[in-house]
C-alpha cells in the first residue's frame, strides 16, 4: 500500500492491477491541489486507501482509461468503479464510507456548503493564471483579484461568526478550499490575506488539524516543483524523491 511517496507512473509504464478488497485507490500527484482535496479527504475519514502517482507531463497512455479527460484525481475501487472531478471524489467518499460524516446531514447546512464552493470557485483558475505570469510581468491587477475573491470568504466567516466555513469544527469545505491556500506562501501571495484577518486565523487553525498538517508540502519543495513545471520538465511530478 502506498502512502503517496512513490515516483510517478509515466509513459511505457504497465497499469496497475486490480484495486484489492477493502482498499481504494486514488490516481494523482504530489503536487496537485485538486488531488489533495481527495487524499485530505481519504485521510481525514480514516479510510485504507493507496495512492498512484501519475506523471501528468508524460502520461501513462493507460491513465486515459481510467480518465479519458486525463486528469487526476481519479478514484478506482476493488468493483472497478472509477471517479473523477476532485468535488465529486469527495462526496463519492463521504456517502460511500459513512463513518466520521465531513458533510452535513441538514439539507440547509449542506447548501450553505456548496455555496462557499461557489464563491470559492474563482480561486482555483486566478492561482493558475498567477503562477504562469509570474516574473513575466506586473501582477498587481492579479494580487488585486485575489483581494476581491478574499474579502467574499472573509465575509461568509464574518457573518457566521465561527472558526471554519462549516461552523465551529473543521469539515468538508474547510478540506475542498485548503489546497490552494496552502500555496500561498510558496506563491508568494501572503500579503493578499493582509486584509482578511479572519481568513488569517483560518488558515492558522487549519495547519492546527492532523489531516492537513499531515499532508502539507513545505515550501521550498513547492516551489522546487513549481520550477521544473514551469520549465515544462518531466520530472516536474517526482521533485524532491
Ligand atoms: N476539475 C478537475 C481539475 C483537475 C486538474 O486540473 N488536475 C490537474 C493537475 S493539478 C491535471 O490532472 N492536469 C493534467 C492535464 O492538464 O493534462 C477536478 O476538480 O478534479
Amino acid at each position: 500500500m502506498s502512502g503517496g511517496s512513490d515516483k510517478s507512473l509515466e509513459k511505457g509504464s504497465a497499469p496497475p492491477g486490480p484495486v484489492p478488497e477493502g482498499l481504494i485507490r486514488v490516481y494523482s500527484m504530489r503536487f496537485c491541489p485538486f488531488a489533495q482535496r481527495t487524499r485530505l479527504v481519504l485521510k481525514a475519514k480514516g479510510i485504507r486507501h493507496e495512492v498512484v502517482n501519475i506523471n501528468l507531463k508524460n502520461k501513462p497512455e493507460w491513465f486515459f482509461k481510467k480518465n479519458p479527460a486525463g486528469l487526476v484525481p481519479v478514484l478506482e475501487n476493488s468493483q472497478g468503479h472509477l471517479i473523477c472531478e476532485s468535488a465529486i471524489t469527495c462526496e463519492y467518499l463521504d456517502e460511500a464510507y459513512p463513518e466520521k460524516k465531513l458533510l452535513p446531514a441538514d439539507p440547509y447546512e449542506k447548501a450553505c456548503q456548496k455555496m462557499v464552493f461557489e464563491l470559492f470557485s474563482k480561486v482555483p483558475p486566478l492561482v493558475g493564471r498567477f503562477t504562469r505570469s509570474k516574473n513575466k510581468e506586473d501582477c498587481s491587477d492579479l494580487k488585486e483579484e485575489f483581494r476581491q475573491e478574499f474579502s467574499k470568504l472573509e465575509e461568509v466567516l464574518t457573518n457566521k461568526k465561527t472558526t471554519f466555513f462549516g461552523g465551529n469544527s473543521l469539515s468538508m469545505i474547510d478540506y475542498l478550499i485548503w489546497p490552494w491556500f496552502e500555496r500561498l506562501e510558496a506563491l508568494e501571495l501572503n500579503e493578499c490575506i493582509d486584509h482578511t484577518p479572519k481568513l488569517k486565523l483560518w488558515m492558522a487553525a487549519m495547519r492546527k488539524d492532523p489531516t492537513v498538517s499531515a499532508l502539507l508540502t513545505d515550501v521550498k519543495t513547492f516551489q522546487g516543483f513549481l520550477n521544473l513545471y514551469l520549465q515544462n520538465s518531466l520530472e516536474a511530478c517526482d521533485y524532491g524523491l
